[in-house]
């Protein structure tokens, strides 16, 4: 069924998503946003977090009106039984990142021992330098030698045999004694998230203070360890980010050449799908078949890595994942793991697209399934792309509608070695212009889309807004992704910041909105964070800075959520977390957190009460500061 021009405005702002969406109603497929459609009203209870099945003598649901039941038949109120249901999101997003952050570890151990053809190391400065955090003498040892003791090491990580973390040794003094004081430094990276699911088991911990506090250990287990190892290792196997040009939305999407979509979050398989487009053979083979080239293009998470590395232009973010198989263009999509809707092997089916899953642990329906290790991995790259290759005059004319619009340039690659770089080599001029003004003060605006959310609305609108104030803006992720295609990122929209920022930017040639990565590289930002403070001799609370989720929708955004807060750092998240069943909770979380912390929550989801939120919290630090 075609969908009005106001039904399809109000799912998306973007010009590509408006057009691809009635491409994919008329092709006669179903999108997220039609699912989404199907499932309403959606259960108010779980809107809530007021529903439990933890157990058996469940499924439980306290009635928020309290005139049916107050308990659960274990007897857990509401407290409780939110309190657990947000403990075990976050248990599951910190997983999420510190199993992809130990793939990574996987492949640096085993190219040291020499068994991962195709991989190597890329940054043996930065590999020199964490090994030395770890504690690993590094004089006089080949980068295999390192490579094997450091993955050694980041494995213990994992495990229960450290009382803190290591990269806690980057956090400023006065933040690791608040966390002491609270009990909730975090030690084991497992650890925490295994003990995160032992309380949440009938009868454990049923206080749900200890249980909120217990989650912010496992969410900076997640920051400060999982994440941060995926980040670190990636950028020794992979290189460490600079500044690089691309592209986005639909439009990269080429005619002419093999389309080889990657999306998912690990770049351990998309790099060597990089390497093997790069091969001659292959480009031949492609000639050979009528096109000009073999283009690789991203989304999601997976996207942004190689776009930070690899300047690969992105096809979008989350909710344009279905629609991109819908320009019939696509000869391949290639994908690891995480937000990888299970509708999009049907939805190929349409389509000439082959549909690859690539991880031991992400099977998808309709996908053929070609598992990547370290030690074949260059080979089955290669084998796929010529795959991809062969695909391409499978295309079926009839069904290609090539994106009308042309793809929107952008810059990225905005690593923290990358913007001290930028800087000079220090983070004092932009110490210097937080002091005068100029920049009022610094704001990561990360996360998802979600289908109740118009599409890109909450992260263009927020970061418009914040821009105009001379706040910096910080992005990863899909959010990164959103300002791209709103054209954000490209040094000429400092003309749409205040004068303060313009200025800054014009000096440095820099976009007002840096791209910093994918999701793990959230602690990009942390790291930054802990940098500047640590520079100060202050707490990263005492700072004018930020963060928001203005479109999240994953676990992992609220583990992501999470850190941040106990890093220190003010969050506003744009889609309401599960927890207004328990009144207790939100005064913790948004209110009394301050106290413990030195930051909150807030929920709001209009992105322009958002930026006033932010605006005046940023004005209140500065105050606190004397500037
Ligand atoms: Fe995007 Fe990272 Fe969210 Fe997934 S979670 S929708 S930001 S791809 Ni990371
Ligand atoms: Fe019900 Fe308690 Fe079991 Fe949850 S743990 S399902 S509230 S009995």
């Amino acid at each position: 069924m075609l969908l009005t021009k106001a039904e399809i405005q109000a799912r998306t702002i973007t010009e590509d998503g408006q057009v691809f969406l009635q491409k994919a109603a008329q092709d006669g497929l179903e999108t997220v946003w039609d699912r989404y459609e199907a499932q309403k009203p959606q259960c108010g209870f779980c809107e809530m977090g007021l529903s439990c099945r933890n157990c058996s003598m469940g499924p439980c649901r306290i009635d928020p009106f309290g005139e049916g039941p107050l308990r659960g038949v274990c007897g857990a109120d509401a407290d409780i039984i939110v309190a657990r249901n947000l403990g075990r999101m976050i248990a599951a997003g910190s997983a999420s990142h510190s199993d992809h952050g130990r793939d990574l570890v996987e492949v640096l151990r085993k190219v040291g021992e020499g068994r991962a053809p195709g991989y190597t190391i890329r940054s043996v400065e930065k590999l020199k330098k964490v090994a030395s955090e770890f504690g690993i003498a590094v004089d006089g040892k080949t980068p295999s030698d390192l490579a094997v003791e450091l993955a050694h090491a980041m494995e213990e990580e994992f495990g229960t045999r450290k009382k803190a973390l290591t990269f806690l040794a980057r956090v400023p003094e006065k933040r690791r004694a608040v966390w002491n004081k609270l009990g909730i430094t975090p030690r084991g990276i497992d650890r925490e998230t295994s003990e995160m699911m032992h309380r949440t088991h009938m009868g454990v911990d049923n206080d749900w203070l200890s249980l909120l506090l217990h989650g912010l250990r496992n969410a900076l287990s997640d920051g400060w360890g999982g994440s941060f190892i995926a980040t670190e290792v990636s950028d020794i196997l992979f290189g460490i980010p600079q500044p690089v040009s691309s592209e986005v939305n639909l439009g990269v999407l080429k005619e002419n050449q093999v389309n080889i979509v990657l999306h998912g979050h690990n770049p351990i398989v998309s790099e060597m799908i990089y390497e093997a487009a790069q091969d001659p053979e292959l480009l031949a083979l492609a000639s050979q078949k009528g096109a000009t080239g073999i283009n690789l293009a991203g989304l999601c998470c997976t996207g942004n890595e190689l776009l930070m590395r690899r300047g690969i232009p992105m096809a979008g973010n989350h909710l344009m994942t279905e629609l991109a198989l819908s320009t019939g263009l696509v000869d391949m999509m290639l994908v690891d793991y995480q937000c990888i809707m299970p509708a999009l092997g049907e939805i190929a089916t349409c389509y000439h697209t082959l549909m690859i899953s690539t991880s031991d642990k992400a099977k998808y329906p309709h996908m053929a399934h070609h598992e990547f290790h370290p030690e074949t991995a260059q080979g089955k790259a290669r084998e796929l792309v010529r795959q991809a290759v062969e695909n391409y005059g499978r295309r079926i004319p009839a069904k290609i509608l090539p994106a009308p619009n042309a793809s929107t340039k952008m810059m990225a690659g905005f690593s923290v070695e990358a913007i001290l770089g930028a800087l000079g080599g220090s983070p004092a001029p932009l110490i210097d212009a937080i002091k005068s003004g100029a920049v009022q003060g610094a704001v990561g605006v990360v996360g998802c889309n979600n289908p109740k959310i118009q599409q890109d609305y909450g992260h263009v609108n927020l970061t418009r807004r914040l821009m105009e104030n001379d706040i910096l803006v910080v992005d990863t992720g899909c959010a990164a992704v959103a300002h791209a295609k709103a054209g954000l990122k490209v040094p000429e929209a400092a003309a749409h910041a205040g004068p303060g920022l313009q200025q800054v930017c014009k000096a440095l040639g820099i976009p007002p909105v840096l791209h910093m990565g994918s999701c793990v590289d959230n602690v990009r930002i942390l790291d930054l964070a802990a940098a500047l403070a640590n520079t100060l001799g202050t707490d990263i609370s005492d700072l004018p800075l930020a963060a928001a989720a203005p479109e999240w929708y994953s676990e992992k955004a609220v583990s992501i959520a999470c850190y941040a807060v106990a890093s220190g750092v003010f969050t506003v998240l744009g889609t309401p977390p599960p927890i207004f069943g328990s009144p207790n909770i939100v005064k913790l979380l948004t209110e009394d957190i301050e106290g413990l912390l030195g930051a909150s929550f807030a929920v709001e989801p209009n992105p322009e009460k958002a930026a006033a939120r932010i605006i005046e919290h940023i004005r209140q630090k500065r105050k606190a500061l004397g500037l």
